[in-house]
């Protein structure tokens, strides 16, 4: 079990106590920020929010940009005055900034100068809005320059303070604000960083996930910060841009999704990944056929995982020889996890049902009726459906709306696209049941073909037939440039069975 204090400020928790000179963040442009220099502009920008800005312990301060090392010196400054920091992505557009900045009751806003314009288009009522990184006079940036150059005194907030609020659109669509407390921040890299990651001080991390999705902001900024090593912040962070990054800045640590593993593989032989030593895949499932892939040609064993923003980071995975292709691993020390019935009973091992988790993270939105269905008897119903096997495993199967049933036979959408990846030609793709008359549901592939790849359904079909119970072979196959995808890269499978392509 956990054990911190009952004042705990993670901010100053996560910048206390380092070398001063070592390197916390790097960018591709070559600027490295010693933990001293992030100290001491950390501190900068803690005296003009409550200095200039009005700032009080408890606001909630909207934080929006690329990702940078001034995004997240915002981010631990914002935490270390007190104020609570509710992180969205560069891309959320006006309407769901005012959705979101209502929902968490936003006072105010640090925003990079080039993701202003949808904010000011935003309606949001009094919100104070200070860009960083622009030529304005009032711009963040300068008002540093004038702010005291003396160590700024974290605020006294309790372990159970909020300090987070993040949130999730799921992949269907109306937000969800969920509320994280200072010691929920030290705790994700207590267990999962901790005990499977377990980084060192010389890793050099780097990723894709933004800073904005719980994925990103821990796995680039807490997990580095509290082992005292170095993150490599992109802001474009492609499978293109991750290579060459990989390359010059020997990275050892990456963060990304599958999909991304799985488009990295085309180009690896013109680059030297041999640095790398922990590769974390997350945010969907990882499919075993990608997994094998990236360890035949790299020797490296990918950790997969399950997280959600909701338990803020990841609860369920495995580590080194530990790892188990195909499967997501076991829960993460410190979490308890379960397959249950509707009713919240246990299932048999072997058995599908409801991924049920409880550990030091829960789920607590914001004002949202929705909390009732994700909580239910101290357990987090994550909406994914999993099989537990005897080993005690934890196997993915699908989300739990994702399970297609097509004349009475269930057919898991994730498995069908895992023996489709293994085609050559296949370089993404999704299978979503379509209302059918006659069979109730009917499995539609939808597949993103390699460049200069032939459409050939019989060839896909008579390939599918090979791998799987005829049964589970879709009936259509569509071929699209790119899957629909939000704003984190989770598939919208809503708008595949909707028909609505990106
Ligand atoms: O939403 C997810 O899939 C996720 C995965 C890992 C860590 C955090 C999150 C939110």
């Amino acid at each position: 079990e956990l054990h911190y204090p009952e004042r705990l400020n993670c901010a100053a928790e996560l910048l206390g106590g380092k070398p001063p000179q070592r390197p916390a963040f790097r960018t591709p442009s070559g600027d490295v920020w010693t933990y001293g220099h992030l100290l001491a502009r950390v501190d900068r920008i803690a005296h003009v929010l409550t200095t200039e800005l009005g700032v009080v312990p408890g606001n909630r301060v909207l934080l929006r940009g690329p990702t940078t090392p001034w995004l997240a010196a915002c981010w631990l400054a914002v935490l270390k005055a007190g104020g609570v920091a509710v992180t969205v992505l560069a891309q959320q557009r006006p309407h769901e900034l005012t959705t979101m900045c209502a929902i968490a009751h936003v006072t105010h806003a640090l925003c990079d100068v080039r993701s202003v314009d949808d904010l000011a288009k935003a309606e949001i009522p009094g919100l104070r809005i200070t860009t960083y990184g622009g030529d304005a006079p009032d711009d963040l940036l300068l008002r540093i320059t004038g702010a005291p150059d003396e160590p700024f005194t974290a605020v006294d907030t309790a372990a159970d303070d909020v300090a987070l609020i993040a949130f999730t659109s799921g992949t269907t669509g109306r937000p969800k604000g969920c509320v994280h407390f200072h010691r929920d921040v030290l705790a994700i890299a207590d267990t999962f960083s901790k005990h499977v990651l377990r980084p060192r001080e010389d890793d050099v991390f780097t990723g894709s996930p933004p800073l904005g999705f719980t994925f990103g902001l821990g796995g680039l900024v807490v997990f580095p910060m509290r082992a005292g090593a170095c993150s490599l912040l992109l802001e474009q962070a492609g499978p293109k841009q991750l290579l060459p990054a990989i390359t010059e800045h020997r990275v050892s640590v990456l963060f990304t999704a599958p999909t991304a593993y799985r488009a990295m593989l085309a180009e690896l032989d013109e680059h030297d990944t041999s640095s790398l030593r922990r590769c974390v895949s997350a945010g969907e499932n990882l499919p075993a056929a990608t997994w094998r892939a990236w360890h035949s040609r790299t020797g490296l064993r990918i950790i997969n995982g399950i997280g959600a923003t909701e338990l803020l980071h990841i609860f369920i995975s495995a580590a080194d020889e530990h790892i188990r292709p195909g499967t997501t691993g076991v829960p993460v020390p410190g979490w308890q996890a379960r397959v249950v019935d509707a009713e919240g009973t246990p299932v048999p091992d072997g058995e599908p049902g409801l991924l049920a988790v409880r550990g030091p993270v829960g789920c607590r939105y914001l004002t949202d009726p929705r909390q009732r269905e994700y909580v239910r008897g101290g357990w987090n119903i994550t909406g994914d459906t999993y099989v537990r096997d005897p080993d005690g495993y934890f196997r993915y199967v699908a989300r739990a709306d994702d399970m297609i049933v097509s004349a009475g036979y269930n057919i898991a959408g994730p498995e069908v696209e895992d023996a489709l990846l293994r085609h050559p030609d296949v370089v993404e793709t999704a299978v979503v049941g379509r209302p059918d008359e006659a069979r109730g549901q009917v499995a539609v592939a939808y597949a993103v073909l390699r460049e200069g790849a032939h459409r050939d359904v019989e060839a896909l079909r008579a390939f599918l037939k090979s791998e799987l119970a005829p049964y589970k072979c879709p009936r259509e196959f569509v071929f699209l440039d790119s899957l629909p995808r939000t704003a984190t890269g989770k598939l919208q499978r809503f708008r595949l069975r909707a028909d609505v392509p990106p």
